[in-house]
């Protein structure tokens, strides 16, 4: 999993409004209604949850603004939220005792917990499920067409398990065919040559998919760090890439604890 920098989530609060009409341009749902979709909650209740972001020193210690970036996501989703004084263990304990969920991230994991229902919502498959939800409002309908998903890890598994459910012809792309082993999808280790309608990129690898691999009309969802699409920018003037480094994700993980 890649490690967040600082410059990728630099401005992220500030710029949450233009996220949201952007994904309005390209989805016709904002950032609540595609994460509300992803985590299948019917309806958002009014009320947001109490909710504390806890710093974490551990391993390569704090990422400058990352904290207050995932503040400011949950706030724009109605969320009450507030970074604790204490950072590690002595701020989940702070969390667990002012607020009625906490949320947090060291260099392996990052996740959230509905301290009153014990639910636990991931950041890995709340990715996944996210961008794949946003790719299927893109699209209209995913239904009968087929879909690449690249990267067969916990966030590309987590797309390709919500395409296959929209209905959707997943198939799997990663350069190491350890990872394909077993899946329920149709799998490759090549996609030299082959261009597709639809692409779902999962990868930490740069320059994945290649201008060979689109076609004048393939729409991207890319939770992928770095960002693994050539010309990303032509793609992205044209409305057809979906791509944000913390935000989805963090809002499907919101949605989550809500179930
Ligand atoms: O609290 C902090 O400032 C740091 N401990 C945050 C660490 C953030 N963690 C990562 O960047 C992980 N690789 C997971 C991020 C998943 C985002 N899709």
């Amino acid at each position: 999993m890649t490690r967040l920098r600082e410059k990728d989530i630099d401005g992220l609060g500030a710029n949450l409004l233009r996220l949201d009409g952007e994904l309005y341009d390209i989805c016709g749902a904002g950032l609540r209604e595609i994460a509300a979709r992803a985590s299948g909650l019917l309806t958002v209740p009014e009320q947001g949850l109490k909710i504390g972001v806890v710093p974490v020193t551990a391993g390569l210690g704090i990422i400058g603004g990352f904290s207050s970036a995932v503040c400011s996501i949950l706030r724009c989703l109605g969320a009450e939220a507030e970074i604790t004084e204490e950072t590690d263990a002595a701020g989940m304990y702070e969390s667990l005792g002012r607020n009625e969920a906490t949320i947090l991230a060291d260099d392996k994991i990052y996740f959230a917990l509905n301290h009153k229902t014990g639910r636990l919502a991931e950041n890995g498959s709340a990715t996944g499920r996210g961008f794949a939800a946003a790719l299927e409002l893109a699209a209209g309908s995913l239904e009968g067409e087929q879909v690449m998903v690249a990267g067969a890890g916990p966030v590309g598994l987590a797309a390709a398990d919500y395409l296959q459910k929209c209905g959707s012809e997943v198939i799997v792309y990663d350069i190491a065919p350890e990872k394909l082993k077993g899946l329920p999808y149709k799998v490759t280790t090549d996609i030299r040559g082959q261009a597709f309608a639809y692409i779902l990129e999962a990868t930490s690898s740069a320059e994945v998919i290649k201008a060979e691999n689109l076609t004048d009309k393939t729409i991207i969802s890319a939770p992928g760090m770095p960002l693994g699409v050539e010309n990303a920018s032509a793609l992205r003037k044209e409305g057809r890439l979906i791509h944000n480094p913390l935000e989805l994700g963090t809002a499907v993980m919101y949605m989550d604890l809500l179930l």
